[in-house]
C-alpha cells in the first residue's frame, strides 16, 4: 500500500459547488445517481488537467458531461479512481452507480443494519456510494432525493431540512432534503428504515424553535430520554460557554446496531451506535449513562468544531477531535464532577494513549503521514489531542481562550483548515507567542520530567529543578524541548498550602502557579519556606507528561490525605498502591504488604466526611493495563499475581469495614444518575467485588441477593462481575444463565452479558472465549459483539490472553485473520495488544511476535491491517 504525505498535500485542482443525489433503495442493492457542478479550483496551479474522482467496490452505470454521455474512450474507470479528461473550466457532470448495501460488511459506505439502511462516510466512506473527490477541503451544498419501498422504509433521512415528499408507483416514496450549509462529503448521511421517532424542541438563545428527533427500532422507544435530555443539555452549554448556537431547524439522532465506531457527527442527521446513546434504568450502567451524555455532546459540539469549521485534509483529524473532546471532557466536568472526569480522563490517557505513544504506531498528534486513515482515529488524535488544547486553556486562562474560540469560528466559518491555524487564532486573540508550544502537534511520544529538588534551610530556599526530555519514536528522534505548563503546590509540615515566592521580597504569592517549562532544564527557586516541604507536582494533570521525582511513601501518604488538588491526592493514593504492587511482583509469597497501605484505605473507607465520590476513585486499585504500560518489560501473570494479592490482603484487612461500607450506602429513594448516588453505587460495588475476592459468605450472600432484587443494570451487573470472578463457580452459572435468559432479546446487554466472561479470569478461559463465539446471540458481523468477546478477552482478560504458551496470541491471531477480509477496520484495531509486543518479557514477546508475523503472512492482507503489523515489525 501506498503512503500518503502531509507535506505532499496540494489544493483540489476543481472544486464541486453543489451535489444533486438520487438514492433508488432495492433489497438487491442501490442505484445512485450524481449530478456535480464542478469547476476549477482557481487556487490550484495545476491547469486544465483530467478530473479524479475516487471510488471504491462501485458499478459504475454511466457518466454524462453537460447532459451528453460520454464513451468509454471519453473517461477512464480504474476502480478506485474514475479520470474524466479533458472537461471545460465548469461543468455538469452525471454519474450513475450502482452499489450493493447489504453484502456490505465492511460497515463503510452505505449498509444495512437490522434491516435499515444507513450510511458512514468518514473518513473515506463516500467513495463506496459513488464516484467524487472524497477529500474534506472540497465542500458542497447537497440535495438528496430518497426513493423506497414505503411499507418496508417509511423513514427516509438525509441531512439538512425535508423540503418534498410524496408517493411514487409499486408502493414506494420519496422524500427530498436539503443541506443549505456548504459540507465535505465526509459529513454526508443517508438512513431508510422503519423506525419510531421521538421528538422534543429546543429553544435556542436567539428565540428560534429547534426540532429535535430521535429514530430508533419500536423495541427501543422507551431507551431515548436520556439521550435527549443530554442532546438538550449539550445545545445549551455550548450557548452559554461558547457562544455557538445550532443553525438547522432539525437535529436528528439515529440508532443503528452495526456501527464500526461509537457515533458519527453527520451534518443534522448524526448517527449512533446504539450501545452509546440508548440507555433505560433496567439495562445501561452509570457508567454507559456518563459515557451517553458525553457523546451525545461531543457529536453534537461537532456541529460547530468539525463541521462548520472542518478539517483540510485528514492529517488534520485533531483539529475537530482533539478541540471536540476538550469541550466534551469541559462538559462533562461541568454536569458532574470535575475531579472526577479528570481522573477517568487521564486513567484513559495514561494508560492507553502512553502505551501507543510509546508502541510502534506512535505518532505526532498531527501526524506527517498514513497508509490507512482509519488507523488514525486514535487515542493520541483525540485524547493526547484534548490534552494539547487543554495546555493551551491553562497557558491562556477561561477568557483570553474564549476569545481565542470565538475568532477561530468567526475567522474560519464554512472553511476547511489546519491545526496551525487554530493556534494562530489563540494567539491573535490573546497575543502570546504559541511558536514552541506547537511542537506538541509535530512531536510524537510522551515527554518525561525528571524532578529533583533541594532545601537550603538556612536561606529558607527550596529549589526545584525539572529536566525534561521526549523519547525517541518511530521516524522520530533527537526531539526539541518542548512547551509544558507545570502547575505546583508546595505543602508544609501541617498540610497547610505555602505561598509560592518565586522573588525573595514577593508579597501576596499564590499558593499554586503554572510554572511554563520551555528549556530542558529548569530550575526554580521558592523563597521564605521554613520547613522541608512535600511539592505537590503537575497539579490537574496540566500536561500529558511522565514525571519522576522519588516520592517516598510516608510522602505519597500525606499528599494522599493532606492534598488540596484533589486530582493529586488521587494519583498520590495511585502511586502509593502501584509502588506497593510493584515491589510484590515476582516477590516472595510470605513477601509482606506496607501497613500503611492498608491504614490509608481503612481511613478512606471509614471516613464519610470525604468527598464519596473521591474516595470511590480512590478505593479503585490501578488497573493491569496501567501497571503493564509502567513495566520495562512486563510479566503479565506475574503483576496479576501481585496485584490480586494485594486486593486480597486489603479484602481480608479491611473485611468489616467493607461489609460497613455496602450497608452505609446502600440505596435510598429511586434511581439517578445523580453524581452522589454514582459514588454510593460505586463504594457499595467495589467493597462487594472484594469481599468476593476472599470467598466471604456474607459478601457472596449479599451479592446474590443484589443481583436478584437490584432495580437498575449498575448493581446487578456489578453483583453478576463480582460472583463471575469469585471462587463460587456453582454460583457463577446460575447468575450467568439467569441474567442471558432475563435479557436476550436485548443487544446491548447480551453485549454486556460477553463482556463479564470474556474479560474475567475465571469464566474467559479460552475453552470458554470459543464457546462464547458459537454462542447464538453472537454475530461476527457485528463490531460490537466482535469487541465484547474477542476485545473483551485480549485486552481486559489480561492473565488469560497473555497465557504463558502463547494461545492468547495465537487465538487473536485467528480471529484478527478472519475478520480482515470481512471488517478490515475492526480487525486492525483488535491486532493492537499484539503489535505491542515490545514492551513484553522475551518469553512473551517471541510468541506475541510470531502470531503478527502469522497475520503479516496471510494472503490479501488489508490496507489496514498491512499498515499496524508493518509498523509493528519494523
Ligand atoms: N468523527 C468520528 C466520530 C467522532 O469522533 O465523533
Ligand atoms: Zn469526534
Amino acid at each position: 500500500p501506498q503512503t500518503i504525505y502531509l507535506s505532499e498535500y496540494r489544493v483540489p485542482a476543481y472544486l464541486v459547488d453543489t451535489v444533486d443525489l438520487r438514492f433508488e433503495l432495492f433489497e438487491n442493492g442501490a442505484r445512485v445517481h450524481s449530478t456535480l457542478e464542478v469547476r476549477r479550483n482557481p487556487e490550484s496551479d495545476a491547469g486544465e488537467v483530467p478530473l479524479e474522482l475516487d471510488g471504491d467496490s462501485l458499478i459504475l452505470e454511466s457518466v454524462a458531461l453537460n447532459g451528453a454521455p460520454l464513451g468509454d474512450a471519453d473517461f477512464e474507470n480504474r476502480g478506485d479512481k474514475l479520470i474524466i479528461g479533458p472537461v471545460p473550466a465548469k461543468f455538469e457532470l452525471s454519474v450513475v452507480t450502482w452499489i450493493e448495501p447489504q453484502n456490505n460488511t465492511r460497515l463503510e459506505g452505505l449498509y444495512k443494519s437490522s434491516g435499515m439502511f444507513c450510511s458512514q462516510c468518514e473518513a473515506e466512506g463516500f467513495r463506496c456510494i459513488t464516484f467524487f473527490p472524497d477529500r474534506p477541503d472540497v465542500m458542497s451544498r447537497f440535495r438528496t432525493r430518497i426513493e423506497a419501498d414505503k411499507g418496508a422504509y417509511p423513514i427516509l433521512l438525509s441531512n439538512g431540512n425535508d423540503v418534498d415528499r410524496g408517493d411514487l408507483d409499486d408502493g414506494r416514496h420519496y422524500v427530498i432534503w436539503e443541506d443549505p450549509f456548504p459540507k465535505p462529503c465526509y459529513l454526508f448521511a443517508l438512513v431508510a428504515g422503519d423506525l419510531v421517532e421521538k421528538r422534543d424542541t429546543f429553544k435556542t438563545g436567539s428565540g428560534r424553535d429547534i426540532d429535535l428527533r430521535m429514530y430508533v427500532e419500536p423495541r427501543n422507544a422507551e431507551k431515548c430520554d436520556h439521550a435527549m435530555d443530554s442532546l438538550k443539555r449539550s445545545m445549551r452549554w455550548d450557548e452559554e460557554v461558547y457562544g455557538r448556537e445550532y443553525d438547522l431547524d432539525i437535529f436528528m439522532i439515529v440508532a443503528v446496531d452495526d456501527f464500526n465506531m461509537g457515533a458519527m457527527e453527520n451534518k443534522g442527521l448524526n448517527i449512533f451506535n446504539s450501545s452509546c446513546v440508548l440507555a433505560s434504568q433496567e439495562t445501561a450502567t452509570d457508567l454507559a449513562f456518563q459515557r451517553i451524555e458525553a457523546i451525545v455532546a461531543h457529536e453534537y459540539f461537532h456541529n460547530w468544531s468539525g463541521n462548520r469549521v472542518t478539517c483540510r485534509d485528514w492529517f488534520q483529524l485533531s483539529l475537530k477531535e482533539g478541540f471536540t473532546v476538550f469541550r466534551d471532557s469541559q462538559f462533562s466536568a461541568d454536569m458532574g464532577s470535575p475531579t472526577v472526569k479528570r481522573i477517568e480522563d487521564v486513567t484513559l490517557l495514561r494508560t492507553a494513549q502512553f502505551a501507543e505513544d510509546g508502541g510502534p504506531m506512535a505518532h505526532p498528534v498531527r501526524p506527517a503521514s498514513y497508509m490507512e486513515i482509519s488507523n488514525f482515529y486514535t487515542l493520541t488524535i483525540y485524547e493526547k489531542g484534548a490534552e494539547v488544547v487543554r495546555m493551551i486553556y491553562t497557558l491562556l486562562g477561561p477568557d483570553m481562550f474564549r476569545k481565542g474560540s470565538d475568532l477561530y469560528f468567526e475567522r474560519h466559518d464554512g472553511q476547511a483548515v489546519t491545526t496551525d491555524d487554530f493556534v494562530k487564532a489563540m494567539e491573535d486573540a490573546s497575543g502570546r507567542d504559541l511558536s514552541q508550544f506547537r511542537l506538541w502537534y509535530e512531536q510524537a511520544g510522551t515527554p518525561v520530567l525528571s524532578v529533583s529538588d533541594e532545601y537550603d534551610s538556612e536561606r529558607g530556599i527550596y529549589r526545584l529543578t525539572v529536566e525534561q526530555s521526549v523519547p525517541d519514536t518511530p521516524g522520530q528522534k533527537a526531539k526539541k524541548p518542548q512547551h509544558i505548563p507545570f502547575a505546583l503546590g508546595l505543602l508544609g509540615a501541617r498540610g497547610e498550602s505555602l505561598p509560592l515566592r518565586l522573588e525573595p521580597e514577593s508579597q501576596d504569592a499564590p499558593t499554586e502557579r503554572v510554572l511554563e517549562l520551555t528549556d530542558t532544564c529548569h530550575t526554580f527557586e521558592f523563597h521564605g519556606i521554613n520547613e522541608r516541604p512535600v511539592p505537590s507536582l503537575l497539579r490537574d494533570f496540566s500536561a500529558p507528561v511522565r514525571v519522576r521525582y522519588s516520592w517516598t511513601r510516608e510522602q505519597m501518604l500525606f499528599l494522599m490525605s493532606h492534598d488540596p488538588d484533589g486530582f493529586n491526592r488521587w494519583d498520590a493514593g495511585q502511586r502509593l498502591a502501584v509502588d506497593v504492587i510493584q515491589s510484590l511482583v515476582g516477590a516472595p509469597k510470605d513477601a509482606p504488604v506496607d501497613a500503611r497501605l492498608v491504614a490509608a484505605y481503612r481511613q478512606l473507607i471509614s471516613d464519610s466526611s470525604l468527598d464519596q465520590a473521591l474516595v470511590a476513585k480512590m478505593l479503585q486499585l490501578p488497573s493491569e493495563a496501567y501497571l503493564i504500560e509502567l513495566a520495562e518489560s512486563a510479566d503479565v501473570p506475574a503483576i496479576h499475581k501481585a496485584r490480586e494479592r494485594v486486593l486480597k490482603h486489603l479484602a481480608i484487612a479491611l473485611r468489616s469495614e467493607l461489609v460497613a461500607c455496602y450497608r452505609r450506602n446502600l440505596e435510598e429513594g429511586a434511581y439517578q444518575v445523580t453524581p452522589d448516588q454514582i459514588a454510593r453505587r460505586s463504594l457499595r460495588n467495589t467493597a462487594l467485588a472484594w469481599l468476593l475476592q476472599i470467598n466471604d459468605e456474607e459478601g457472596r450472600e449479599l451479592a446474590l441477593r443484589q443481583f436478584k432484587e437490584s432495580d437498575n443494570m449498575t448493581d446487578r451487573i456489578s453483583a453478576l462481575r463480582a460472583l463471575v470472578n469469585s471462587d463460587y463457580e456453582a454460583d457463577r452459572s446460575e447468575v450467568l444463565t439467569d441474567f442471558y435468559a432475563r435479557f436476550q432479546d436485548d443487544p446491548q446487554v447480551v453485549e454486556q452479558w460477553f463482556s463479564v466472561q470474556a474479560s474475567s479470569d475465571r469464566a474467559g478461559q479460552l475453552p470458554e472465549i470459543h464457546a462464547l463465539l458459537e454462542h447464538k446471540a453472537f454475530d461476527w458481523k457485528n463490531p460490537n459483539k466482535v469487541r465484547s468477546v474477542v476485545g473483551a478477552f485480549a485486552g481486559q482478560n489480561l492473565a488469560a490472553f497473555h497465557n504463558p504458551d502463547g494461545s492468547g496470541y495465537d487465538f487473536l491471531a485467528d480471529q484478527v485473520c478472519r475478520l480482515d477480509d470481512s471488517n478490515p477496520q475492526i480487525a486492525a484495531r483488535l491486532v493492537t495488544p499484539l503489535t505491542r509486543w515490545r514492551k513484553f518479557a522475551p518469553s512473551y514477546s517471541n510468541r506475541m511476535k510470531a502470531a503478527i508475523e502469522r497475520i503479516r503472512d496471510k494472503p490479501d492482507l488489508s490496507r489496514d491491517v498491512y499498515e499496524v503489523v508493518h509498523k509493528s515489525l519494523a
